[in-house]
């Protein structure tokens, strides 16, 4: 067993709670040094297994160092070799990082070298006349939009998720967020956007472009079968839209709703279509309540339809999105018969999104003059319903708040919590608790959502920071073709690999490629660094926006003092 102690690698802020953790159960206290002095000594503060991975170890609080530096860890008088940092501005490079990636996502145009440095590349997937699957008399330009993964599709129904968390970094921290600069090219049409919005506009154009002339939206697009691992432009099969769905078109109306508010203070015009764009899928949704996918038996790209989907979930988040932004009552009727509930968000259920706009009533915050959307959202939601959101949101971030502060690593993960893209879920349970917070202002909340953090950045028993390019040791070989397919050593920056789980779907794919990681048995330590290993690590844009929420978040609170 290793004696490395385990924590953050990137750094925290004074303020910040520093948990390290290390394993064994030594008596020996932890010694902490500046350059010339002993600056602390603490005895553990607890000694206990992680049942996820089922060491020993020892936690240790050293949240009273608030000055600024490089400390060195020392135990039995050696030096544990590796130093711990508090930093004024520790997230702000990984709040950067993580949201920049999305540009390195970018289909139909060449990255720069100005913008993507070694990283430049050749357009691939230009997408101006893609097939109609089924129809073979039709052609659409679809151009445009993120890659959805390590793969080349592009895919609306991830999309949900993945625009709702980063639009949201700009209605929660709007302040923040306009000043907020990672080298991207300015958008044409609305060339005074922020780097956020003019990120996301990049993938909204795309999604406009994905829907019918009835208000449907095709489900996804790709090729028929996943290409092999070579840089975009080498791939020149057909693609196609595929599929019509509800889903597909509740995701959709739920962005555009959401975007039409928040662009309306740049291009009013471009805000107008999107909200024409929500109503009319959602007008096609309510006629066509249960169209899911059906992937039809020559295409293996993602399916993105969860086991026993009902549809009800995507209709709350449109519903709410929808009423946000035009104030009627139809929106509102859906949510009296589809109820909110405490199911947790990912991209197969968008529930508790819609719980948190509800919970938050953020005209009501406007008023009080708090909320920095800038005044957009006009309507309120009526009190029982915003009632009863709030408590769903708290009795959740109570519950998981127990659950942190229960476990060893100070982590809130259930056992339910590892499955493939675990580095998500965690940091989903993140922002539930960065909600709580807002609502309530309790710092057990924000600390615990530091905590999360924390594990994603070093604070886990396999000592990794799973960000690409981030801390003393990160994933190599993410199973992500941009990086595999170009000839630079380090993988694309700012990206978060899925993380361990015993779902072990890629071992049963290629037993012989990939070595069989789930024989440790414990969820946490069930992790490959292994192009092959899609299932612990691939990337993926819903992977990644809550990862850049986290960090975007956490560096405004810390940093501009929002929300304290
Ligand atoms: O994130 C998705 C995960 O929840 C599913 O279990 C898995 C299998 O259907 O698919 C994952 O999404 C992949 C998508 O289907 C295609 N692009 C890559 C995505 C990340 O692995």
């Amino acid at each position: 067993m290793s004696f490395t102690p385990l924590f953050n690698q990137i750094g925290f802020y004074p303020d910040a709670p520093k948990t390290v953790i290390i394993p064994g159960s030594s008596s020996f206290p932890l010694e902490v040094f500046d350059d010339c002095h002993r600056v602390l000594a603490v005895k553990p503060q607890a000694t206990g297994v992680w049942p996820y991975s089922g060491e020993m170890v020892q936690r240790f609080d050293l949240s009273h160092l608030k000055k600024t530096g490089t400390y060195y860890l020392y135990r039995d008088e050696k030096n544990l070799g590796l130093s711990l940092v508090v930093d004024k501005m520790a997230y702000q490079q990984l709040a950067k990082g993580s949201l920049k990636w999305f540009y390195y996502q970018r289909a139909s145009m060449a990255l720069e070298p100005e913008y993507a440095g070694k990283w430049s590349r050749a357009a691939g997937h230009k997408d101006d006349c893609v097939k109609v699957y089924g129809d073979p008399a039709r052609l659409i330009c679809a151009s445009k939009g993120w890659y959805d993964a390590g793969d080349y599709g592009k895919y609306i129904v991830n999309c949900g998720i993945t625009v709702f968390t980063l639009l949201q970094i700009f209605e929660d921290f709007p302040e923040y967020a306009k000043t907020l600069k990672w080298n991207i090219p300015r958008d044409e049409q609305i060339p005074s956007l922020p780097d956020l919005l003019c990120e996301i506009k990049y993938n909204l154009d795309w999604m406009l472009s994905m829907q019918d002339s009835d208000g449907s939206v095709f489900h996804k697009l790709t090729a028929l079968k996943f290409c092999p691992h070579y840089a975009p432009d080498l791939d020149t099969a057909d693609r196609y839209v595929i599929g019509k769905t509800t889903t597909a078109a509740l995701n959709f109306a739920g962005n555009m709703a959401q975007a039409s508010l928040i662009y309306s203070k740049y291009d009013e015009e471009y805000a107008k279509r999107m909200l024409l764009a929500a109503e009319k899928a959602w007008v096609w949704a309510k006629k066509h309540p249960t169209e899911f996918y059906r992937q039809p038996s020559d295409v293996n790209t993602g399916q993105y339809t969860p086991l026993g989907e009902n549809g009800k979930p995507s209709f709350k988040f449109a519903a709410v999105e929808l009423f946000r932004a035009t104030g009627k009552q139809e929106y509102l009727e859906e949510l009296n018969s589809n109820p909110l509930n405490e199911d947790p968000p990912w991209w197969g259920n968008l529930n508790l999104l819609a719980v948190y706009h509800v919970a938050r009533n953020e005209s009501d915050e406007n008023k009080s003059g708090k909320n920095k959307a800038g005044g957009h959202v006009p309507y309120k939601f009526p009190e029982p319903l915003v009632q009863k959101a709030r408590e769903i949101l708290l009795q959740k971030a109570y519950h998981l708040c127990d659950v942190s502060k229960n476990s060893i690593y100070h982590v809130a993960m259930n056992p339910e919590d590892w499955t493939w893209g675990s580095n998500a879920v965690a940091c989903n349970n993140g922002i539930i608790f960065l909600q709580g917070f807002y609502l309530t202002k309790n710092l057990e909340y924000l600390h615990a959502a530091h905590q999360i953090l924390d594990y994603i950045l070093g604070k886990n028993p396999l000592d990794i920071c799973y960000v690409t390019g981030f801390g003393k040791r990160s994933p190599l070989h993410p199973h992500h073709r941009p990086s595999e397919g170009d000839n630079i050593e380090e993988p694309v920056p700012g990206m978060m690999a899925g993380g361990p789980h015993l779902g072990g779907q890629d071992v049963k794919r290629e037993p012989d490629r990939v070595p069989d990681y789930t024989l440790c048995g414990k969820p946490a330590l069930a992790y490959l660094d292994h192009e092959a290993s899609f299932a612990t690590n691939e990337v993926a844009i819903n992977w990644n926006a809550p990862l850049a929420y986290l960090a975007t978040a956490l560096d405004a609170i810390y940093n501009l003092k929002t929300h304290t």
